[in-house]
Protein backbone atom coordinates (compact mmCIF):
# COMPACT_ATOMS: atom_id res chain seq x y z
CA UNK A 1 0.00 0.00 0.00
CA UNK A 2 1.29 3.44 -0.87
CA UNK A 3 1.57 5.60 2.05
CA UNK A 4 3.05 8.92 2.83
CA UNK A 5 4.49 10.09 6.39
CA UNK A 6 5.28 12.86 8.15
CA UNK A 7 8.84 13.40 9.27
CA UNK A 8 10.58 15.77 11.31
CA UNK A 9 14.51 15.92 12.08
CA UNK A 10 14.15 17.26 15.40
CA UNK A 11 16.41 20.58 16.71
CA UNK A 12 19.34 18.14 17.53
CA UNK A 13 19.70 15.87 14.88
CA UNK A 14 19.51 19.20 12.60
CA UNK A 15 22.15 21.11 15.13
CA UNK A 16 24.09 17.72 14.97
CA UNK A 17 24.37 17.71 11.02
CA UNK A 18 22.78 14.63 10.90
CA UNK A 19 20.42 15.35 8.66
CA UNK A 20 21.93 13.86 5.91
CA UNK A 21 22.37 10.94 7.05
CA UNK A 22 19.11 10.22 7.74
CA UNK A 23 17.58 10.82 4.52
CA UNK A 24 19.85 8.88 2.98
CA UNK A 25 19.23 6.26 5.12
CA UNK A 26 15.59 7.01 4.16
CA UNK A 27 16.09 6.97 0.69
CA UNK A 28 18.21 4.45 -0.06
CA UNK A 29 15.81 2.27 1.44
CA UNK A 30 13.18 2.90 -1.17
CA UNK A 31 11.37 6.24 0.15
CA UNK A 32 10.38 9.20 -1.73
CA UNK A 33 10.72 12.81 -0.78
CA UNK A 34 7.49 14.45 -1.64
CA UNK A 35 8.08 18.02 0.34
CA UNK A 36 10.85 19.33 2.50
CA UNK A 37 11.21 22.54 4.25
CA UNK A 38 13.21 23.87 7.47
CA UNK A 39 10.58 25.37 10.02
CA UNK A 40 10.70 27.24 13.09
CA UNK A 41 7.70 25.75 14.91
CA UNK A 42 5.66 27.92 16.49
CA UNK A 43 4.37 26.91 19.94
CA UNK A 44 0.87 27.19 18.24
CA UNK A 45 1.58 23.69 15.70
CA UNK A 46 3.78 21.97 18.56
CA UNK A 47 0.89 21.84 20.79
CA UNK A 48 -1.29 20.78 17.66
CA UNK A 49 1.43 18.46 16.96
CA UNK A 50 1.71 17.04 20.48
CA UNK A 51 -2.36 17.50 21.43
CA UNK A 52 -2.38 13.60 22.56
CA UNK A 53 -0.11 14.18 24.99
CA UNK A 54 -0.95 17.20 26.22
CA UNK A 55 -2.06 15.37 29.59
CA UNK A 56 1.70 14.06 29.79
CA UNK A 57 4.17 15.29 32.64
CA UNK A 58 6.72 15.76 29.81
CA UNK A 59 4.08 17.82 27.49
CA UNK A 60 5.62 21.14 27.96
CA UNK A 61 9.35 20.21 28.01
CA UNK A 62 8.01 18.51 24.47
CA UNK A 63 6.59 22.12 23.15
CA UNK A 64 9.70 24.41 24.62
CA UNK A 65 12.11 22.13 22.87
CA UNK A 66 10.56 21.43 19.37
CA UNK A 67 10.27 25.05 19.60
CA UNK A 68 13.21 25.66 20.31
CA UNK A 69 15.26 25.58 17.23
CA UNK A 70 14.59 24.66 13.26
CA UNK A 71 13.83 20.69 12.14
CA UNK A 72 13.84 19.53 8.92
CA UNK A 73 10.05 19.11 8.24
CA UNK A 74 9.42 16.15 5.23
CA UNK A 75 6.56 14.23 3.95
CA UNK A 76 8.22 10.67 2.50
CA UNK A 77 6.41 8.20 0.14
CA UNK A 78 6.33 4.63 -0.17
CA UNK A 79 5.14 1.15 0.18
CA UNK A 80 3.58 0.62 3.93
CA UNK A 81 5.46 4.02 4.37
CA UNK A 82 4.69 4.90 8.14
CA UNK A 83 6.00 0.85 9.46
CA UNK A 84 8.60 1.18 7.44
CA UNK A 85 9.66 4.60 8.79
CA UNK A 86 9.08 3.56 12.20
CA UNK A 87 11.08 0.48 11.97
CA UNK A 88 13.88 2.94 10.44
CA UNK A 89 13.42 4.86 13.60
CA UNK A 90 13.72 2.81 16.27
CA UNK A 91 12.28 2.81 19.99
CA UNK A 92 11.25 6.34 21.47
CA UNK A 93 13.76 5.65 23.84
CA UNK A 94 17.38 6.10 22.12
CA UNK A 95 19.55 4.29 24.80
CA UNK A 96 16.66 1.36 24.10
CA UNK A 97 16.23 1.62 20.74
CA UNK A 98 18.18 -1.37 18.49
CA UNK A 99 21.35 -0.79 16.93
CA UNK A 100 21.02 -0.02 13.01
CA UNK A 101 17.58 2.04 13.27
CA UNK A 102 18.70 5.90 13.34
CA UNK A 103 17.38 6.62 17.41
CA UNK A 104 19.83 3.71 18.06
CA UNK A 105 22.84 4.99 16.32
CA UNK A 106 22.50 8.55 17.49
CA UNK A 107 20.07 9.19 20.20
CA UNK A 108 20.97 7.97 23.93
CA UNK A 109 17.83 9.97 25.81
CA UNK A 110 14.58 10.14 25.23
CA UNK A 111 13.72 13.40 24.74
CA UNK A 112 16.44 14.35 22.71
CA UNK A 113 15.83 11.30 20.34
CA UNK A 114 16.64 13.02 16.57
CA UNK A 115 13.55 12.02 14.73
CA UNK A 116 9.82 12.26 14.99
CA UNK A 117 8.04 9.76 12.52
CA UNK A 118 3.98 9.59 12.21
CA UNK A 119 2.84 6.21 13.76
CA UNK A 120 -0.54 5.30 11.55
CA UNK A 121 -2.54 7.04 8.96
CA UNK A 122 -4.50 8.74 11.79
CA UNK A 123 -1.52 10.91 13.45
CA UNK A 124 -0.22 11.24 9.53
CA UNK A 125 -3.84 13.15 8.86
CA UNK A 126 -3.23 14.93 11.53
CA UNK A 127 0.52 15.80 11.54
CA UNK A 128 0.98 16.21 8.08
CA UNK A 129 -1.36 19.69 7.41
CA UNK A 130 0.38 21.17 10.50
CA UNK A 131 3.24 21.47 8.53
CA UNK A 132 2.54 21.34 4.82
CA UNK A 133 0.17 22.30 2.75
CA UNK A 134 -1.25 20.66 -0.72
CA UNK A 135 0.89 22.81 -2.72
CA UNK A 136 3.89 21.85 -1.35
CA UNK A 137 3.50 18.35 -1.96
CA UNK A 138 4.60 16.80 -5.06
CA UNK A 139 3.73 13.58 -5.84
CA UNK A 140 6.51 11.28 -6.91
CA UNK A 141 6.11 10.47 -10.80
CA UNK A 142 9.90 9.69 -11.91
CA UNK A 143 9.26 6.26 -13.42
CA UNK A 144 11.18 4.40 -11.08
CA UNK A 145 9.19 3.15 -8.33
CA UNK A 146 9.29 -0.99 -9.10
CA UNK A 147 13.34 -0.37 -8.71
CA UNK A 148 12.50 -1.43 -4.60
P1 LIG B 1 7.57 8.50 19.32
O1 LIG B 1 8.31 9.77 18.98
O2 LIG B 1 8.48 7.30 19.34
O3 LIG B 1 6.33 8.30 18.50
P2 LIG B 1 5.76 9.25 21.46
O4 LIG B 1 4.82 9.70 20.39
O5 LIG B 1 5.29 8.30 22.48
O6 LIG B 1 7.10 8.65 20.81
O7 LIG B 1 6.29 10.52 22.22
C1 LIG B 1 6.48 11.72 21.54
C2 LIG B 1 7.73 12.37 22.03
O8 LIG B 1 7.56 12.64 23.42
C3 LIG B 1 8.95 11.46 21.95
N1 LIG B 1 9.59 11.53 20.67
C4 LIG B 1 9.80 11.98 23.05
O9 LIG B 1 10.57 13.09 22.58
C5 LIG B 1 8.80 12.47 24.08
N2 LIG B 1 8.58 11.52 25.15
C6 LIG B 1 7.86 10.38 25.11
N3 LIG B 1 7.87 9.76 26.29
C7 LIG B 1 8.60 10.54 27.12
C8 LIG B 1 8.99 10.45 28.49
N4 LIG B 1 8.61 9.43 29.25
N5 LIG B 1 9.76 11.43 29.00
C9 LIG B 1 10.15 12.47 28.23
N6 LIG B 1 9.82 12.63 26.92
C10 LIG B 1 9.06 11.67 26.37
Amino acid sequence: MNQRTLILIKPDGLKRRLSGNIIQKLENKGLNIVALKLVKVTEEMAKRHYSVHENKPFFNDLVRYITSDPVVAMIMEGKNAIAVVRNLVGATDGSKAAPGTIRGDYSISIDKNIIHASDSEESYNHEGPIFFNANEIYPFSYGDENLF
